[in-house]
């Protein structure tokens, strides 16, 4: 049996690859870089991960980064969890959400939480974030129309939704209203009521 970590932060984008681990059944341990407490820069964490960000996974000592990455091999290890759809076309319309989750929503969220990464000058934070805001919530707008109908990304459960609901869950937690978010505000409620995602909730940074 194969040795896993998942490295997390309570509240991070960890959330999604945890998840999915559990949601796979998988054995594992979780161990917490505080990336509240900047435990993400100790200098033992950059020997692993020199990108000082979170999630690392790490297989038999072996490191991963980026959730499209982490997620698409929980789903391989553990093919019976079924956490990305098998037929081809879907599989890599998976890979699409995920790509789009990582790259073209996640910065925004990140500009807005810490626009003082981003410009030196304080007085533009309040446009850097306005501006962050406003691309975020056409990112969502957009995710919300594709769950129109639908209670998953896909046919069964999938990677994906794990992926979403830290997105949802960390936009609100920027004070965002997404009340408007009819199909993407019930996605999330049905998230809440699995046993992963509460599991993952309750684990708090020590
Ligand atoms: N592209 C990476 C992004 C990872 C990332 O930005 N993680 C954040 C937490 S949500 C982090 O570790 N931030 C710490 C920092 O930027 O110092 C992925 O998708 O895994």
């Amino acid at each position: 049996m194969k040795k896993i970590t998942l490295y997390h932060s309570p509240g991070a984008c960890s959330m999604a690859p945890y998840i999915s681990l559990l949601e796979a059944g998988a054995d594992f341990d979780v161990n917490i870089v505080n990336i509240k407490k900047n435990e993400q820069s100790n200098p033992d964490y950059a020997a692993i991960n020199p990108k000082k960000k979170v999630p690392l996974l790490v297989v038999d000592g072996n490191g991963l980064t980026e959730n499209v990455a982490i997620q698409s091999w929980i789903a391989e290890a553990f093919p019976d969890a079924g956490l990305l759809p098998p037929d081809s076309w879907d599989h890599k319309q998976a890979l699409s959400y995920m790509g789009w989750f990582g790259a073209g929503i996640h910065p925004h969220i990140t500009r807005h939480f810490k626009p003082a990464k981003f410009t030196a000058h304080e007085d533009a934070h309040d446009d850097l974030k306005a501006k962050a805001h406003v691309m975020l919530m056409e990112q969502l707008t957009l995710v919300d129309s594709k769950l129109a109908g639908k209670t998953w990304f896909f046919d069964n459960y999938s990677c994906c939704d794990s992926y979403f609901f830290w997105i949802y869950d960390r936009s609100l937690a920027e004070g965002f209203d997404l009340s408007g978010l009819k199909h993407a505000t019930a996605h999330n409620e049905r998230m809440r009521e699995r046993e992963s995602v509460q599991k993952v909730l309750a684990h708090k940074a020590t």
